[in-house]
């Protein structure tokens, strides 16, 4: 572990927390995540609106939240957009727009950070109590199967790829993100094991989403999904990034 990555104790409480929220067409559900969000602690609010075509930027602003456009589809592609637009930070929080996670659950994600103790923590549905039917049965085998390909490949244990993570801004630097769709969680998973940061995976609820399904609901976005984050796995065992040029 390098130095730069600690977090000092007297700096711990004292850390900028931002939030990411990448969103497309959630005008319904993105007022009752902002509402949910412990505003005391936070720094920053980022809507990462991906050319929605309802009121999701509008209600974003209303809610509180800063909006950064996106100009190219995809959920990597929203979430690398708002990351470009946060103000400087300690630690970057993403979740989604469709109030499938619990906002509220947001002192539980950032806890093994402040403590000191991680560097990248995912917010594990898996561990987490899940609503009957917030994850499609395909959604859960992708995990498992992905999760799986993880720590044979890779040599890590996850139980999730849920989109409820925060990340130090110190390890993302490091980690250098670059997927600009569904391979987004998967990769900066493999990125922070390639780069021997400290992963720490805490359970979070999950709830049915709000508004029309886009991925897990639907069979292209299911398959397209699988199928990038398979591929995402197994590229980033070939070429280890950290080592490139
Ligand atoms: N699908 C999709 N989602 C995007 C995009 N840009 C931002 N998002 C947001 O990314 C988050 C995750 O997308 P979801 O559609 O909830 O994906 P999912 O949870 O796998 O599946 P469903 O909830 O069943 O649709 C949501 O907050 C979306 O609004 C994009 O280009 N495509
Ligand atoms: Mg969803």
């Amino acid at each position: 572990m390098t130095d730069d990555l600690q977090v000092p104790s007297e700096a711990v409480g004292a850390l900028r927390i931002s939030v990411v929220i990448p969103a497309l067409d959630e005008e319904q559900s993105l007022p009752l995540v902002l509402a949910d969000l412990p505003w005391d602690s936070l720094t920053e609010v980022v809507v990462a609106d991906n050319g929605s075509s309802d009121g999701t930027a509008a209600v974003a602003q209303r809610g509180g939240a800063r909006v950064a456009h996106a100009a190219r589809r995809g959920y990597g592609s929203a979430c690398l957009a708002g990351l470009a637009a946060l103000a400087p930070t300690d630690v970057i929080v993403f979740l989604d727009a469709d109030y499938s996670d619990h906002p509220d659950e947001l002192p539980q994600v950032v806890a093994p950070i402040l403590e000191g103790r991680a560097d990248l923590v995912i917010g594990s549905r898996a561990l987490g109590l899940r609503e009957p039917g917030s994850m499609m049965p395909q959604q859960v085998f992708g995990n498992w199967l992905a999760t799986r390909m993880v720590r044979l490949i890779h040599g890590v244990r996850f139980t999730d790829l849920g989109p409820f993570r925060a990340v130090t801004s110190a390890a993302l630097e490091r980690i250098d993100m670059r997927d600009a769709n569904f391979g987004w969680t998967v990769e900066m998973q493999v990125r922070a094991i390639q780069e021997g940061l400290r992963i720490v995976e805490v359970p979070v609820a999950y709830r049915r989403r709000i508004g029309v399904s886009k991925i897990a609901g639907t069979l292209k976005g299911t398959v397209s999904a699988g199928v990038k984050i398979i591929w995402t796995i197994v590229r980033l065992s070939l070429s280890r990034r950290g080592r490139q040029a």
